[in-house]
């Protein structure tokens, strides 16, 4: 963990109040209950302060407090600002930028498209759900290559107005019925047999988009219903990552002859402390076989589920090398409508077509040096954030054992990455 330089010893503590309930892990963190009042002591990292309530201390994580004594300004603030940030987010998605890099991506887009097809016959006569439809590329899929009684293409943001024109222009409209508004709130004409999405943000859950997903499922979906994809799994592989710890760090130790090292915490700070989306790993930059961490089964899976989703790994390091960090990526699975179907993936790994997910790349503080035969084990945490529902935090905890014919060694490490906030 990187320290802060305001560690606050010395100063007197400051007034906090927590912003949800929070349930403290191991013996040194704090359990409170959202409005609880804390006096913050010290804070030794930009995500865990150390704090005390009603005279018990213990570390807490500092996403889940704000400042006490601003609080009918803060209030006012938060309840201001939408939590779910929908203007920002729909806003987006209502100019090409971003349908333009989904739809170019042909790894996401073929897949969708190789599951209409593969579920063609079974499709005939079935009511579907196309949730966030985007320009409606699914749904269009659906009605030129099955023969479904309709889609219900569903979007939110102001894209949905040329939406139905393509629909038009493709000659679907028999078919396909665009309806604009959050999935949350439209209302359908009948319950569906099945409920696809294309919902995956970067590491599988930025954006949250999938708690939509659940929403509809349990409000539209028939009994026996299909959701596509129907499961997801994220996977981790320590890594390494020389080019961009050369690019981002190592620069500063030699730049024109100089000793620029002083900017290294600086760099630390921008470049390490978040993770890195759109890394593209080689796959042979990866140490160990990589490891499915979390799974989600999106028949089962329930909101409140989202809130704190943990997984553990356990890795035999095949090959000496440096491990600079962990890269996360993500499958999806489709399951198939037809009896003896076989299930559609889409994995963005580094060992399928790269897609615009690319993936994901969390730095260590400090490389460290491995060897064949070491095994480095521990968990990894997604904390949903309590305020800004569309951000998470993952948190890596990892042991180290290298074990050679007279040493026996372990290191522990641990780290934090907010994404975004
Ligand atoms: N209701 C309707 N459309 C949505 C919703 C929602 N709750 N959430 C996201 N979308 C749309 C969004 O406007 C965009 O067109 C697409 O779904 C997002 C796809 N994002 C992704 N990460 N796959």
């Amino acid at each position: 963990m990187q320290a802060d330089k305001e560690d606050e010893d010395d100063a007197s503590p400051e007034e906090y109040v927590t912003l949800s309930d929070f349930t403290g892990r191991g013996f040194d963190q704090l359990s409170f209950s959202s409005g609880d009042k804390l006096l913050v002591h010290a804070k030794p990292t930009s995500e865990w302060w150390w704090a005390e309530l009603q005279g018990v201390v213990g570390y807490v994580p500092a996403s889940y407090l704000r400042p006490d004594g601003v609080v009918e300004e803060e209030e006012e603030d938060t309840s201001l600002q939408d939590p779910w940030q929908d203007e920002e987010y729909f806003g987006t998605y209502g100019t090409l930028k971003l349908h333009l890099e989904m739809l170019s991506d042909k790894s996401r887009t073929e897949a969708y498209r190789q599951v209409i097809l593969s579920n063609s016959t079974a499709l005939g006569n079935k009511v579907v759900m196309d949730l966030g439809c985007g320009t409606g590329i699914i749904s269009l899929f659906c009605a030129q290559l099955a023969q479904p009684s309709v889609v219900y293409a569903v979007e939110a943001s102001s894209m949905a107005e040329y939406t139905r024109q393509l629909v038009k222009q493709n000659s679907c409209e028999e078919v396909v019925t665009v309806l604009q508004g959050r999935a949350e709130e439209i209302e359908l004409p009948e319950q569906v047999d099945v409920l696809v999405s294309e919902w995956m943000g970067n590491c599988l859950l930025f954006e949250f988009m999938v708690e939509s997903v659940l929403l509809a499922r349990d409000r539209w979906l028939r009994e026996g219903g299909m959701i596509w994809p129907s499961s997801a799994a994220l996977t981790l592989v320590p890594c390494q990552a020389d080019s961009y710890y050369t690019e981002k760090m190592a620069f500063w130790e030699r730049p024109y002859g100089l000793d620029f090292t002083p900017l290294q915490p600086l760099a630390h700070q921008e470049f390490f402390t978040k993770p890195k989306f759109s890394h593209l790993i080689e796959p042979d930059d990866c140490l160990t076989a990589p490891c499915d961490v979390i799974y989600l089964n999106m028949y089962t899976l329930q909101v409140k589920d989202l809130e704190e989703i943990k997984g553990k790994f356990h890795f035999r390091v095949e090959k000496p090398g440096v491990f600079h960090g962990f890269t996360a990526w993500f499958t999806v699975y489709f399951e198939s409508l037809e009896a003896r179907g076989a299930t559609v993936e889409l994995n963005t790994g580094p060992n399928s077509e790269p897609t615009h997910w690319k993936q994901t790349l969390f730095m260590l503080d400090r490389p460290v040096s491995v060897s064949a035969g070491d095994v480095i084990a521990g968990t990894i945490l997604l904390r949903r954030n309590p305020v800004w529902r569309r951000h998470m935090t993952v948190t890596l905890n990892w042991n180290i054992n290298c074990s050679t014919e007279d040493t026996e060694n372990s290191q522990v490490g641990t780290k934090s990455f907010p994404m975004w906030r």
